[in-house]
């Protein structure tokens, strides 16, 4: 990896980058090397090796598929310009065969970390100048997580042969024990299509043909919360095969409840974020797989992807682990007037009449979708996290990416995560939601350790929700103290493991008393890096496992909680 400032250098594509920094793929880059000036490095950097293409591969269709550059990449092979891709947290490929010969290839990936005004997640850069007349730049992401950036996740190449599956849609629906499977298979031909589905023990349980149909499941088992059973279907098309898995359930939202396979469920769980030492975002199994059995441990059996898509590895594992999955778009940052020590901070300026993420939100809606389209652990996706929506024109700035979320995609509901503020009575993209989701610190930024005004204030809100919109489920998607694991007292004060647990408590006997409220997800699962500030010690610690996973009291305290509510009919 090599840095070149801010101009793309195309003459560098031109020869092979010397003395390079040695650097893994995947990972993020910040963490790898010490010194602020790498670890806060903003802009342009170079990635580079050579592979070898062996002349048996050269007669198939070869794409490379990159699935995560954060936050926009330009890829190059032998000095040659292939493709470009702006956001972060989605795959992006590109077919080759023309740019690669046999033998040694040499891939370059051209990475920038720059998110301003038009980018999702939305941020800024501000340069000053000191007395000594150097200048500076402050990175300033509008959130508080920090700008993980590099390649993030896997990048591959792979083989098809000239004609291609390319896509394929699968929605299921429940009739008695039956289960109905309607697929749409996209290619690039007419090749005879087949499909067959296989249950887990490999049984043959169904059969068409065509590139897209409707099949029948006798006595299907469901895809159940904790309980997952998946299917295989595998596609051949001509000389291409292709196996999805699936799982076999439905999602409803009726009168304040959310349902699945007919049932209302109660979300126990999290937010999270992709987040660990020394390879910050970058993928990282172990951690999924530790991730996952830790959240079994305590019980939960939900998490919202929190601020952005997470690695498709996590999706699989989270269908395979029946683990409920709230996907989230990158739309992070969506707000000017955040009066906060990170963040664009804009006073008075209008969000709406501003911002330029028309595009990039559009784009990653439609590939967010595209892309988890077939997991049955994706309930519901989530089109942004604290937007303005108090703000005039929200409503209208949003009105076209929810048209555009529903027609892509006619099978789960839709939320917005809202800010604190955002209530009943202001918040203006309310009605374009199918379950309301907020985001709630009463006893934390506000009110800052008296609980017992915390959970006036809180009851407060939800009554004025719970009236307005009595036919919308309600879940907590964020709530929670930061602690500071080993801090303790006997009288709860602030930044304590004993706080915190009595912040949970509290919101917990709330959320008990009314039956709208469908879920809650604490803030945060692990404690995370995140912009430096008075209000972070060395990252957000409102983790109810540490950063290193280790339990602090509040993760015992939930864990006797969540052990006795079940997954489904809760509130009766
Ligand atoms: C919420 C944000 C989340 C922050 C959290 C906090 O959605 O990303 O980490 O506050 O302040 O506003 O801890």
């Amino acid at each position: 990896m090599e840095f070149d400032g801010e101009e793309l250098n195309e003459k560098l594509v031109q020869t092979p980058i010397v003395n390079a920094q040695l650097m893994p793929v995947p990972s993020s880059f910040n963490d790898i090397n010490e010194g602020v000036e790498f670890r806060d490095h903003y802009g342009w950097m170079w990635y580079e090796r050579t592979v070898t293409v062996p002349k048996s591969l050269l007669s198939q269709r070869l794409v490379l598929r990159l699935d995560a550059v954060t936050h926009q990449g330009k890829v190059y092979i032998n000095g040659k310009f292939v493709t470009q891709h702006r956001g972060g947290f989605t795959p992006f490929e590109a077919e080759i065969n023309e740019f690669i010969i046999e033998g040694k290839n040499r891939i370059t990936v051209a990475v920038c970390n720059i998110i301003d005004e038009s980018t999702l997640p939305v941020g800024g850069v501000y340069v000053g100048q000191r007395k000594d007349g150097s200048t500076f730049k402050i990175v300033n992401p509008n959130m508080d997580f920090f700008n993980y950036a590099g390649i993030n996740r896997s990048v591959r190449i792979y083989t098809t042969p000239k004609n291609y599956i390319s896509d394929v849609t699968i929605k299921t629906d429940i009739a008695n024990s039956d289960a109905t499977v309607r697929y749409d298979i996209e290619t690039n031909g007419n090749e005879h299509c087949t499909v067959t589905i296989y249950d887990e023990e490999g049984v043959q349980v169904a059969e068409g043909s065509g590139q897209s149909g409707t099949l029948m499941i006798k006595d299907a088992k469901l895809w159940q919360p904790l309980n997952a059973y998946l299917y295989s279907m595998v596609i051949k098309y001509g000389d291409d095969e292709y196996t999805e898995q699936f799982g076999i359930r439905t999602v409803e939202v009726k009168d304040g409840q959310f349902l699945i396979n007919g049932k209302p469920f109660y979300f126990k769980g999290f937010g999270k974020h992709e987040d660990n030492h020394i390879s910050g975002r970058g993928l990282n199994i172990p951690a999924y797989v530790k991730d996952i059995n830790l959240m079994k441990w305590i019980g939960a059996n939900s998490m919202r992807t929190a601020h952005y898509p997470y690695s498709e590895e996590f999706l699989r594992l989270c269908d395979r682990e029946g683990i409920v999955v709230i996907d989230e778009c990158a739309a992070v940052g969506l707000h000017f007037n955040l009066s906060d020590s990170f963040g664009i901070w804009r006073p008075g300026v209008n969000t709406w009449q501003h911002i330029k993420t028309h595009n990039d939100h559009q784009n990653a809606i439609r590939e967010l979708i595209r892309r988890d389209k077939n997991h049955p652990c994706v309930v519901m996706w989530s089109i942004s996290n604290e937007a303005a929506e108090t703000t005039e024109g929200a409503y209208e700035y949003f009105k076209p990416m929810f048209d555009l979320a529903r027609k892509l995609d006619n099978t789960r509901p839709l939320t917005n995560v809202s800010l604190a503020g955002s209530v009943s009575s202001n918040n203006l993209v309310a009605p374009l939601v199918d379950v309301v989701c907020l985001n709630r610190y009463y006893g934390w930024y506000t009110q800052q350790g008296d609980l017992i005004t915390a959970q006036i204030e809180l009851e407060k809100e939800i009554d004025g929700w719970v009236e307005k919109y009595p036919e919308k489920p309600i879940i907590f998607a964020e709530y929670g103290a930061d602690s500071i694991n080993g801090i303790h007292d006997t009288t709860p004060v602030m930044f304590t493991e004993e706080f915190q647990r009595d912040f949970i408590a509290a919101y917990s006997e709330s959320f008990d008393k009314y039956k709208n409220i469908v879920g809650e997800h604490v803030w945060n699962f692990a404690d995370f890096y995140a912009v430096q500030g008075i209000k972070r010690v060395q990252g957000n610690r409102k983790g109810v496992f540490t950063r290193e996973r280790k339990p602090k009291i509040a993760a015992h305290w939930l864990k006797s909680r969540w052990e006795n509510i079940p997954d489904f009919e809760y509130k009766k």
